[in-house]
């Protein structure tokens, strides 16, 4: 079967990762990129080596020869540019936060699927080797049912000095990181009727919140919290590992610092290394999403292949996202939430 051609929009810094990762893909590879920044165009056309670039969306959708559109930009223009795919009926890749408002979400995911193309959200924290092997092990049955969990990220990592844009909005922690979190604690614990969530800002340079705290009621019965935050300095830095920890009915699961895996289960204490492998262009601390973000790409490829659907789906992802509204709400109106309402 013939490669997918992709084309990627948003040639700035996170691109990078998605470059390198197209250029590992089985059946598929990047043909054409645009940014309306001419030097960012040319900087990874030229590393790269991709001739056909645009400045305007508008007119690479016009010339067309791809099969899939990759969206790398931040989120101010995802809609417009999901709605362009959707309107070339091309299938799109978006980055998250999928969309500024749950409300612009979900003409997104009505534009795509009126259109009957696919849509991904690029939510890739669920792929990291670590996520998935805390998946697997609960599935395994071996801690009985899960009652209880905790999903942690906790760092004093500066992530503004490549991502300025995340000092200068009103919202920071929730919108950016803890959207990742709060789809790990979706996707081990599953959907989630209501939450409650306090936040804070305690870095003084910054707009938006850097802290939060959320407890989620899971539609399972179980609960969880999801704690973030980026103004905690630890001994030894843990950027940019999600920590877990899980009780079920006939034991426990534990992700700790430094990809350590432990789960006492009706079989006994077995503790394993999980550790995300260091591909050739990654470098650490941010091997562990870079890894997760070949692996998103190839099941996006595989799955456009065989027509089957993304496990983060716009579909899927508005859950996501209508946790991250919800925990602004609720810490603004210190009540909690009904997500269900949310989606309805
Ligand atoms: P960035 O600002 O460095 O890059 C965005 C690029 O998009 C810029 O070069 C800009 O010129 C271009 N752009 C914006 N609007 C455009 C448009 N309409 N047409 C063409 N080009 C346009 O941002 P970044 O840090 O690379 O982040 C991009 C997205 O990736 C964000 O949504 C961010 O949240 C996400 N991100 C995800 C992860 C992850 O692990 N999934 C990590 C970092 C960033
Ligand atoms: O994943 C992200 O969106 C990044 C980071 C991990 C640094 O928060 O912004």
């Amino acid at each position: 079967m013939a490669e997918l051609k992709g084309a990627l929009i948003g040639c700035g810094f996170f691109a990078i990762n998605q470059m390198q990762a197209w250029r590992d893909v089985q059946g598929a590879h990047i043909f054409a990129i645009c940014d309306r920044d001419p030097e960012r165009l040319k900087l990874v056309g030229d590393q790269f080596g991709i001739e056909r670039r645009y400045t305007d969306a508008a007119a690479m959708f016009a010339d067309g020869g791809f099969d899939f559109v990759d969206i790398a930009t931040t989120v101010a223009s995802h809609r417009a540019l999901v709605e362009m795919a959707a309107a070339r009926k091309i299938p799109a890749i978006c980055q998250k936060p999928f969309a500024k408002t749950l409300s612009d979400a979900k003409a997104m995911v009505a534009a795509c699927a009126g259109a009957g193309v696919p849509l991904m959200v690029h939510e890739n924290f669920r792929w990291q080797t670590p996520i998935q092997a805390v998946k697997t092990a609960l599935q395994s049955g071996v801690i009985g049912e899960p009652f209880w969990g905790r999903f942690s990220f906790r760092s004093g990592y500066d992530v503004f000095s490549g991502q300025p844009y995340l000092a200068e909005g009103e919202r920071f922690i929730i919108e950016d990181l803890g959207i990742h979190t709060l789809d790990i604690a979706r996707f081990i614990l599953g959907d989630v009727a209501s939450l409650t969530a306090r936040t804070k800002r305690v870095n003084p340079k910054i707009k938006g919140e850097d802290v939060a705290t959320i407890l989620l009621d899971h539609e399972n019965g179980a609960t969880s919290i999801v704690d973030v935050s980026y103004a905690s300095k630890l001994a030894t830095e843990p950027f940019p590992e999600t920590l877990i920890e899980l009780d079920g009915t006939r034991g426990t699961i534990r992700l700790q610092q430094g990809y350590r895996i432990e789960v006492n289960g009706s079989d006994g204490v077995r503790v394993t290394d999980a550790s995300p492998r260091l591909l050739p262009w990654a470098s650490r601390p941010w091997h562990n999403i870079q890894e997760s973000v070949l692996a998103i790409q190839q099941h996006w490829t595989d799955s456009l292949s065989d027509g089957g659907e993304t496990s983060t789906s716009g579909a899927d992802n508005l859950k996501t996202l209508a946790l991250v509204e919800a925990a602004y709400e609720s810490a603004a109106s210190r009540r909690p939430v009904d997500i269900g309402a949310m989606l309805r």
